[in-house]
């Protein structure tokens, strides 16, 4: 196998003396920024319960060095749109911010028996506030208001001077643009679900990764029996809109203990990779209890996305 697990795996765990992160601590978002690399997790003290994001760094990509007690961005008391939780964080780099996908675990606003509904939801934080951990998170905003959507994410880049967003109606991963965030145009889809073990539905997972050969697009891929593995595509260096590569096997599947067993068995589910020293360290959630890292050589990984 291209991607290898890392054999300390699990490296974060849930805190028992933390009610906040004391049952699950998984699906996280990852960043190299000032020369170590930003774990931003979703966490939780029970299932069912409200989901905030932790935060913990690592200089070399694989141990923890820094963990902190509280949480880093949790639900806006303020409104009824993510009172049930803020799931699956992604980070991206566009200038001096760094942009917060999450997917917004809400109700209906206003309803008398509250319908539970998940949507996307993003706000930004300056680098220099990122890096020295003051948590001024900015206005929060909601692009597709009230759509079943989540599982997104941007490009670090602009393309023709738009944002690009990678988002998912399910079963499939859409592509859609943007001047200012909030209004998305020339929406398609990007990929379906095409082979057995992605059949049920595909989300995108890590933000996309430039090479020379285009970006690396790692996203998640459910099964009829409920099991998440990971899979891999290529996108168009110019023209992120055009998929120019798709492995047909799982880049990873749930066969470890740590992915086989815990809150939810069988999950393996990436919300974050980066690239140090031309490895690709794809951090993910095992059974949506622990936070693991598997690493590939990039050229290896480009090798299984030839067509
Ligand atoms: C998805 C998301 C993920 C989770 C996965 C498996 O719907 O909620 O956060 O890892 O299910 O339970």
């Amino acid at each position: 196998m291209v991607l290898k697990r890392y054999k300390g795996n699990p490296i974060l765990a849930p805190r028992g003396e933390n009610l906040w992160e004391s049952v699950m601590t998984y699906n996280c978002a990852a960043i190299h920024e000032g020369g170590k690399v930003h774990i931003v997790y979703r966490a939780q003290g029970s299932k069912p319960g409200v989901s905030r994001l932790g935060y913990a760094s690592s200089k070399d990509g694989f141990h923890i060095d820094e963990r902190l007690d509280k949480p880093i961005f949790g639900p806006d008391p303020a409104s009824d749109l993510e009172c049930f939780g803020i799931e699956d964080p992604r980070l991206t780099r566009i200038g001096d911010r760094i942009y917060l996908n999450y997917s917004a675990y809400g109700t209906n606003m206003g309803m008398v028996f509250p319908l539970k509904r998940v949507q996307i939801g993003i706000t930004s934080i300056s680098v220099d506030d990122f890096l020295n951990k003051n948590w001024n998170w900015g206005e929060r905003i909601y692009p597709f208001y009230m759509v079943d959507n989540k599982n997104s994410f941007f490009f670090p880049e602009k393309f023709d001077g738009k944002y690009v967003l990678v988002h998912r109606i399910p079963p499939h991963m859409w592509i859609a643009y943007s001047d200012d965030m909030k209004t998305w145009e020339n929406q398609k889809i990007l990929l379906s679900p095409r082979y057995e073990w992605e059949y049920f539905k595909i989300g995108g997972g890590a933000p996309p990764i430039k090479t020379e050969e285009g970006w690396i697009l790692i996203y998640h891929g459910v099964d009829r029996e409920m099991r998440y593995r990971l899979g891999l595509a290529l996108l168009d260096l110019k023209d992120p809109g055009k998929v120019i590569g798709r492995y047909d096997r799982p880049f990873l599947e749930p066969e470890a203990d740590y992915e086989m067993s815990g809150v939810v068995p069988s999950v393996t589910f990436t919300c974050g990779a980066v690239v140090m020293d031309d490895t690709l360290f794809v951090y993910y959630g095992g059974a949506d209890t622990v936070i693991c890292v598997a690493t590939a050589r990039v050229k290896d990984v480009l090798g299984l996305l030839k067509v």
